[in-house]
């Protein structure tokens, strides 16, 4: 193989963030020594609270997962019929929707951002309608006071999946500020972390209250059980990693920044590769290096790139491919017919996520911008 030689070890999409060891086994020693290990103790609480001032919203719950905390978000606005949502997301979002018997409507994504396009939400709205379940995708906003407007016209409920959205302003404002409810992964993949972890960002503190009982099995009080709960809990050990996190999330954010500008300079004249913008007023929090394949210009797929660059020891990701819309549960569904879903169609052929994460060296980045480069000339191989 003329050109770059393959990296000597495998560069993954991602590396999750780690606290320095000495620390890590300090705080462990603290939760040995109080045998509260789980149940609400003295860390994840802590946490709850440190985490709601950084994110700036109100009110904030702690979670096992994600996924956990976005079904529990559904039954605390007691959502029942249909949710307009994206299908270009993870396969998380619309489970939610259809653990909670509720029937997942899927909207077009914008061309640029690939969030939810406000234009195409209203057309899919009828009388069983209760809420609107839109995406941050890689940190990109949504539309959101768009957004806000048609919710509020017709009386609907929104809550914004901001998996990837930990961080992120817009003009200003804390993004979990938009909406009812928003949703925060804080798995490893993620740039800030409890190994896996997930929090509900509210304004109201009644929403706050009962999340706190749903995720524990519904419980009031010792005797006192109000509504069927689940067992949606944090851990001490996931809730010490969170503490030990969030001293190091903001240098994570910025190297990762000056990843991606690394990553678009490099990439800016290789024909058929699109790089993402930074939005006007966002802040945004680099959690993915996202790239469109343009199959005609660059001359191969983007399946057929991210086979060339395994053959050089780095993992590049299609996320989101398949679209949710495809997946054998869904696919039955009138919103998931291909015509009406253009845009998430097209952009799920033409994505894919290379590697991006704090300890990425800037040569790798070189590195890998050349045998995308090299692998376009044909030289793979
Ligand atoms: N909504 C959205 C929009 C989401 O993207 C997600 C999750 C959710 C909701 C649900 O939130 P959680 O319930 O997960 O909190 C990953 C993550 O598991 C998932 O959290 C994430 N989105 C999704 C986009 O990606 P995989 O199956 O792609 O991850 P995996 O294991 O292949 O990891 C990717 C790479 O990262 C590996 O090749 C190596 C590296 N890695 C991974 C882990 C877990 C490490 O180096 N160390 C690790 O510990 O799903």
């Amino acid at each position: 193989m003329n050109g770059p030689e393959p990296f000597p070890h495998p560069i993954y999409v991602t590396q999750p963030l780690l606290p320095d060891l000495q620390d890590y086994c300090d705080m462990l020693r603290q939760v040995w020594e109080s045998r509260l290990l789980t149940n609400n103790g003295p860390m994840a609480k802590r946490l709850e609270s440190e985490l709601a001032k950084y994110l700036c919203v109100p009110h904030l719950s702690l979670f096992s997962n994600g996924t956990i905390a976005l079904q529990i978000a559904c039954r605390l606005l007691r959502l029942k019929g249909e949710v307009i949502t994206t299908p270009f997301t993870f396969a998380a979002t619309t489970h939610a929707l259809y653990l909670n018997d509720l029937k997942p409507v899927f909207c077009d994504v914008e061309e640029e951002t690939l969030t939810m396009d406000p234009d195409r939400v209203e057309e899919l709205i009828t009388p069983d309608t209760c809420a609107i379940l839109p995406v941050h995708v890689y940190g990109n906003p949504c539309k959101v006071e768009r957004l806000q407007k048609i919710a509020d016209k017709h009386g609907l409920k929104i809550i914004y999946d901001a998996a990837h959205a930990f961080g992120v302003e817009i003009d200003g404002i804390p993004v979990g500020s938009y909406g009812d409810i928003s949703m925060f992964s804080l798995h490893a993949t993620k740039i800030y972390h409890t190994i896996e972890g997930g929090a509900l960002a509210f304004k109201s503190p009644g929403l706050k209250e009962r999340s706190d009982q749903l995720r524990n099995f519904g419980i009031v009080k010792e005797d006192h059980i109000n509504e069927p709960g689940t067992n949606g809990k944090l851990n001490e050990i996931q809730a010490a990693m969170g503490l030990l996190l969030l001293d190091k999330v903001d240098e994570e954010i910025i190297r990762r920044k000056e990843i991606t500008y690394l990553y678009r300079d490099l990439l800016r004249n290789v024909p058929g590769i699109r790089t993402g913008e930074d939005q006007d007023g966002v802040k945004h929090n680099y959690p993915y290096f996202v790239i469109r394949v343009d199959h005609k210009e660059y001359g191969l797929s983007r399946d057929e790139l991210q086979k060339g660059l395994r053959e050089y020891n780095v993992f590049s990701r299609r996320y989101f491919y398949p679209l949710c819309s495809h997946f054998r549960c869904y696919r039955d569904l009138y919103s998931a017919r291909a015509g009406n879903l253009p845009v998430a169609e097209r952009s799920a052929e033409e994505v894919l996520v290379l590697p991006l994460y704090g300890g990425l060296k800037n040569e790798d980045v070189e590195k890998i911008c050349s045998v995308i480069g090299h692998i376009r000339s044909g030289g793979n191989g």
